[in-house]
């Protein structure tokens, strides 16, 4: 007779969110027909803009800044995670966490191709990361110290990433809406397998408890961070919100990601480490203790604990990586000169 599946119950997360996703997966009600003029009225009527529309060069700009940050993250932040996957104590947990990373690469793949989309290309966006030029999010350059980090990193990180992209599916430009909603499926099963590890950590031995604390209450902050500086210093915002890039506020997300998690948090057992934080009747929020926005500006400006090993790695594989970009150029190249020969073009 088949076993009850066990595991741990349901994480909570809030109707705000629930509400985001069932609209970013809604068909478009308004059918087919777009509005006659330009850019201002398929923003104005809450239309996507595709490649071909004409767009203000800021517009362009931004998005091609944001993604390519965006993708950098995914592939930069396989690096903090890959580090434990020859070191995972199951067969389970090492295809679960390998799995996650290689998603990663492919988030990164979705983001470059639809960056690429705005006249960018791969090979200048990677340059720019290389070359310090464009960055990537801040969380990626703290360390992963023990197991438990993974399932901390996962739960913390992965469920911010969740609460920023489930708005960016409702992002104004349309390839890269559409590569938000797959990647938060995925996001989804990331955020899940990371409050399946610290669930089962928190139900293991002491040592196993406190490896867990002690993972959580050091990616909490790095976590809180990912949203960005404060609304009042955030230097894109309003003119991102104008465009409909972004739906929310670098604040407002940060509210929502602490409404989400505490509830998860009270589930698992875990205490998050910000004793100021308490349910505020009023506001029908939790107040809490923001990150330390002077450590964020010096962890951007590339002073943070890995900064330096997380570049130097990714230098180093994209030099090992070289003779396959060669050959497949090489292979495309021979591809089309033999299909051009059969076509006569
Ligand atoms: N870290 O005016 P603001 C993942 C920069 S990967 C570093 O508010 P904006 C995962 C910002 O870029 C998913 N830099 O900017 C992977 C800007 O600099 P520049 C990652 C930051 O763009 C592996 C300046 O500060 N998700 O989840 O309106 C394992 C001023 O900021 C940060 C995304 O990338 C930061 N935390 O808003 C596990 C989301 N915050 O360009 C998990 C997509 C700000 O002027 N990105 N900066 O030099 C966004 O939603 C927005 O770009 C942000 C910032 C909310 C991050």
């Amino acid at each position: 007779m088949s076993q009850p599946i066990s595991g741990p119950p349901p994480m909570p997360v809030t109707d705000w969110l629930s509400a985001q996703w069932d609209d970013a997966c809604a068909l478009d009600p308004r059918g087919d027909a777009r509005p006659d003029g330009g850019f201002d009225d398929l923003i104005a009527a809450e239309r996507k803009i595709e490649p071909r529309d004409q767009m203000p060069s800021g517009y362009r700009e931004t998005l091609i800044r944001q993604l390519g940050q965006h993708a950098h993250s995914e592939v930069v932040g396989m690096q903090p995670e890959a580090h434990w996957i020859p070191r995972a104590p199951t067969l389970h947990r090492k295809a679960v966490l390998l799995a996650k990373v290689q998603d990663e690469a492919g988030h990164g793949l979705y983001l470059y191709a639809a960056a690429e989309t705005l006249g960018a290309t791969r090979e200048d966006m990677l340059a720019a990361l290389l070359a310090g030029r464009q960055g990537y999010l801040s969380f990626i350059n703290y360390p992963t110290l023990t197991w438990a980090d993974t399932a901390a990193l996962a739960w913390l990180t992965d469920g911010a990433a969740i609460v920023n992209q489930v708005p960016l599916c409702q992002t104004s430009y349309g390839p890269y809406a559409r590569a938000m909603l797959r990647v938060c499926r995925e996001e989804s099963f990331h955020h899940r397998q990371g409050f399946d590890s610290l669930w089962v950590m928190m139900r293991g031995t002491a040592a196993q408890r406190e490896m867990a604390a002690d993972a959580v209450a050091r990616w909490w902050y790095p976590a809180l961070a990912m949203f960005g500086p404060p609304d009042a210093r955030s230097t894109h915002s309003a003119q991102s919100m104008a465009w409909r890039i972004k739906r929310f506020s670098n604040d407002e997300l940060r509210q929502r990601f602490v409404d989400v998690c505490v509830p998860q948090a009270e589930l698992l057992g875990v205490t998050l480490p910000d004793p100021a934080m308490r349910w505020n009747a009023e506001r029908r929020h939790y107040d809490f203790t923001p990150p330390d926005f002077g450590e964020l500006t010096q962890v951007i400006r590339g002073h943070g604990p890995c900064n330096r090993q997380r570049l130097e790695h990714r230098r180093q594989v994209h030099e090992e990586g070289r003779w396959v970009r060669e050959a497949a150029a090489e292979y495309a190249r021979k591809h089309a000169m033999r299909n051009g020969g059969q076509d006569g073009t």
